[in-house]
């Protein structure tokens, strides 16, 4: 074996798949459960989508399952995506279903890829780009659109290095980072509070409530600001919903929802 053929061929194959993302129709920021749905569902459909995840693994916070026990619980809507993924998902009792966390992340996560998104883990996204052509430039922060998302390797951020970031082009970004809603507070930190919820800021995830946290986060799933969705823990985080701990069927419809959202817009 040549170490140099095994170098040559991880860089030129990562290079390749890095080269063709920089333009996509869709790019997602985070790799939790509701980001690598959104990409999948996205996938499938034969829209180019990419999605970039801060950290060495992927999965987010399903990993860890409830308090570490890596086991998570779905509701009726939740186990038929399950299904659809073909996870093992057990009746724990009427309208409660429990699976192992590990397998429906991994899974979710190698359907994605199979379905033809380019996923990278490592890789932080620190800024947006935004643009609106036909505005003269004064008017441009007040209806701007999101017009690609700004990376950096997420080594570089942690070690504080001074390393000038690369950008992707999308016609779509999906705003998956979690509790934090990273991408809406860049948003409203450099462009002002200009998101389509009721102060124009991320309004805060209020406490936990499962029943409420896992309906509202349907209706919170979309377009927050032009060209800007949200799904999953962000779309709560963002217009001021209850969290839900560790039930994930709202993650998983979160997911599916934003992908139709990106759809429309895409059209
Ligand atoms: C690149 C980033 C950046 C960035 C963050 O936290 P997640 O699992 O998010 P969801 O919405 O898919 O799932 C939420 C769920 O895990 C959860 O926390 C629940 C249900 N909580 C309920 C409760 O009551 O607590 O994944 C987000 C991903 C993570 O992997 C981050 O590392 C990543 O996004 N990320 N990636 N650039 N700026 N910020």
């Amino acid at each position: 074996m040549d170490e140099v053929v095994i170098s040559r061929a991880i860089v030129e194959s990562y290079m390749k798949d890095f080269m063709g993302a920089l333009e996509v129709d869709v790019a997602v920021a985070g790799a939790g459960p509701a980001g690598l749905v959104t990409a999948y569902s996205l996938a499938k459909e034969g829209i180019k989508v990419m999605v970039l995840e801060r950290q060495l693994r992927i999965g987010g916070g399903m990993s860890g399952g409830g308090m570490m026990f890596n086991r998570i619980v779905v509701q009726e809507e939740g186990k038929r995506i399950l299904d659809e993924f073909e996870v093992s998902v057990e009746e724990y009792k009427k309208g409660y279903y429990v699976a192992d966390s590990l397998e429906t992340i991994s899974t979710i996560c190698a359907r994605a890829i199979k379905a033809g998104a380019k996923i990278f883990n490592l890789i932080n996204v620190e800024d947006v780009m935004v643009r609106e052509d036909d505005l003269p430039a004064a008017q441009l922060w007040q209806a701007g659109r999101i017009t690609g998302l700004v990376l950096n390797w997420s080594a570089v951020s942690w070690s504080k290095l001074h390393v000038d970031p690369l950008t992707v082009r999308c016609k779509v970004a999906v705003d998956a980072t979690g509790h934090d809603a990273e991408v809406c507070r860049i948003v409203v930190e450099k462009i002002g509070p200009k998101l389509r919820t009721k102060t124009g800021e991320v309004m805060g995830e209020k406490s936990m409530w499962a029943e409420r946290g896992e309906r509202e986060i349907l209706e919170n799933t979309r377009e927050v600001y032009p060209g800007l969705v949200v799904a999953g823990m962000t779309a709560n985080a963002v217009f001021g919903s209850p969290r839900m701990g560790a039930i994930f069927g709202g993650m998983l419809l979160s997911g599916k929802k934003a992908a139709r959202v990106a759809m429309e817009l895409l059209k």
